[in-house]
């Protein structure tokens, strides 16, 4: 067995910014306490692994191991956990869902107060590194889950239990940013049954807020984009009209690129709410096994989300179709 030793295995390895990622044997060393080591299953990338690993100002924490939408299995848990054992099917959650804290107890937010979200290059609770390179270099961890390894260390307050029945290819998608626009339209903006939405950009979120009008019962979907293909696309998650601000002079599209939009005044001014959120204002652990439910159920659609499925070794391959917006959701296979 392996519990209690370290774990040698393949893992993608940002070493400089912007820099195509290296194949590497890393070592994972055991979880501490409140912590669980999983083999992860599969890995898809979302745009923020991106936004990261590009970031040269300030620089980024190098070398590291990015990815955070994934699925895995439980290989051993730390001291203290009493929620997940040897071989749960897990999906790990950027923000944490401690279950304990004032915000974690309320409904009314999903941002833990007691492990708050930050972007931090190690553990949540005891802030260091579970890997290292075979020179004995600590690497550094990504949104507290750095899926991008054949094998990674997880907080429990940042781990969700699903039942395996979803298959890791679909299950994946619930770990970020699927949920992320889900829980936009659902929760944040609380779309009702026979509104009107419209979505500006129609990305993977973008498209997955679509998702979610229509599961709210929206009956006008209105997606905006530059790219034309994104009507057929978003045909398939509910959006019923079009709109392409390169060939559409109409005013209220104009209106999301104008001035005022972007010191978030005019719409205050005039009574309307502007909201963000994280992770689509959903709870990690009460609402993504309800969305892998109704996936079984065949009422949340995901399947075409998944445009290329390839193995972890061609993980360029799949940032370079990502960045350049040939594809919605890569998943890559360990
Ligand atoms: C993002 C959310 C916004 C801040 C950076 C991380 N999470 C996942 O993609
Ligand atoms: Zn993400």
């Amino acid at each position: 067995s392996t519990v209690g030793k370290p774990i040698h295995c393949k893992a993608a390895i940002g070493r400089e910014a912007g820099q195509p990622l290296v194949i590497e044997e890393v070592i994972v060393a055991p979880p501490k306490a409140h912590e669980v080591r999983i083999k992860i299953l599969c890995t898809s990338l979302c745009h923020s692994d991106i936004t990261f690993w590009k970031l040269k100002d300030p620089p980024g924490c190098y070398p590291r191991i990015f990815g955070h939408e994934a699925v895995g299995i439980v290989e051993s848990v730390g001291e203290g956990v009493d929620e997940l054992e040897e071989g749960d099917y897990v999906v790990p959650v950027f923000i944490a869902d401690c279950g304990e804290c004032k915000d974690c107890k309320s409904t009314e937010s999903n941002l833990c107060s007691k492990f708050p979200f930050k972007v931090s290059p190690w553990m949540p609770r005891e802030e260091t590194s579970r890997f290292t390179d075979l020179n004995g270099e600590t690497l550094f961890h990504f949104l507290f889950i750095s899926s991008f390894s054949q094998y990674t260390v997880v907080d429990v307050a940042h781990l969700t239990k699903l039942d395996p029945s979803i298959p890791p290819e679909r299950a994946c998608l619930l770990s970020c940013g699927i949920s992320t626009g889900i829980g936009a339209a659902s929760r944040v903006a609380n779309v009702k049954p026979g509104s009107s939405v419209a979505i500006f950009g129609m990305g993977a979120i973008g498209l997955a807020v679509a998702e979610g009008a229509r599961l709210c019962g929206a009956t006008r979907i209105i997606a905006i984009d530059v790219n034309p293909e994104k009507y057929e696309i978003g045909k398939k998650f509910g959006v019923t009209d079009f709109i392409n601000p390169k060939t559409c002079k109409d005013k209220t599209v104009s209106q999301a690129r104008h001035p005022w939009y972007k010191k978030h005044m005019l719409p205050v001014e005039s009574g309307k709410s502007l909201l963000g959120c994280l992770f689509g204002g959903l709870k990690a652990k009460v609402d993504v096994p309800i969305l892998a439910k109704r996936y079984m159920d065949k009422e949340v659609q995901l399947d075409d989300f998944v445009t290329h499925e390839m193995k972890f070794d061609e993980i360029n391959k799949a940032f370079e179709l990502l960045m350049e917006g040939k594809c919605l959701r890569c998943v890559l296979w360990m």
